[in-house]
């Protein structure tokens, strides 16, 4: 299942990725490509069951939103919006499923206890997950922005991070169970997807996270793509590497 959520007002820097869920679908549509994912699945637009996009007013609604969608019994893929949603999804998903192994791509550890005052700022979603406990463990891909205070809450929480610099010896956990996959675009080299709000150089190639995601050994039962700025597009391709990365990822939630 797919749901939309159209909401950027916990960006520190840029807004614009409430934006993005219309034009990565649009992505996804266009006839420039096809439906397949590279294993030959056909990811047709009736096997995504799409809820639309939610407008929202209140960042705490999200919960509600996804609490809804997830009735259904189904894997849920969300398209975001700035990476503050992760929090309030990921606690409807440990409400259903109790705490999940969540695989992070970011540039970013998202780690901040607060960020300029506010605890619900797109730079602290994964401290608010570690801190109520709602991950059975946490795995960061794709991270080159470490600072003191986050490498103190990445320590305390028993956070694995892969920092870019050491991407070589990144292997994959060795998961057992059903995992969720927060995919932040910005973990992605600016070469590759230069439509994010923090352009990051020093980042993972499309073809680094399609790996990844190929190679993961058990089924994705929740996933999110955010922080997609169209605002900083240039002729959609970051739209077309969200659309390609969603159809691989789908290929994990059947
Ligand atoms: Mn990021």
């Amino acid at each position: 299942m797919l749901q939309g959520i159209l909401y950027d007002e916990k960006s520190s820097f840029l807004r614009g990725s409430a934006l993005a869920p219309e034009l990565i679908r649009a992505a996804y549509h266009s006839p420039s490509a096809n439906y397949y994912a590279e294993d030959l699945t056909l990811v047709s637009n009736d096997l995504l069951s799409d809820k639309g996009d939610y407008t929202i007013q209140d960042y705490f609604e999200i919960e509600q939103i996804t609490t809804t969608n997830l009735k259904d019994d189904k894997p849920l893929l969300t398209f975001g919006g700035d990476h503050s949603i992760t929090f309030p999804i990921v606690k409807a998903f440990y409400e259903k499923y109790g705490p999940l192994s969540i695989l992070h791509f970011d540039a970013h550890s998202d780690m901040y206890t607060d960020f300029e005052g506010d605890i619900y700022s797109h730079a602290c979603p994964f401290h608010n997950i570690m801190r109520e406990g709602l991950a059975k463990d946490l795995t960061q891909v794709g991270v080159r922005t470490l600072s003191g205070e986050q490498k103190v809450n990445i320590k305390k929480y028993g956070v694995e991070v892969v920092e870019m610099k050491d991407f070589e010896s990144f292997q994959m956990p060795n998961y057992t169970a059903p995992i969720y996959l927060s995919l932040d675009i910005d973990a992605l080299d600016p070469a590759y997807a230069p439509g994010v709000s923090h352009h990051e150089p020093g980042g993972l190639s499309t073809r680094q996270v399609i790996s990844i995601i190929q190679n993961i050994p058990v089924p994705i039962v929740g996933a999110d793509i955010v922080e997609y700025n169209p605002e900083r597009d240039i002729n959609g391709v970051t739209a077309m590497v969200c659309a390609k990365l969603f159809k691989e990822i789908v290929v994990k939630m059947l």
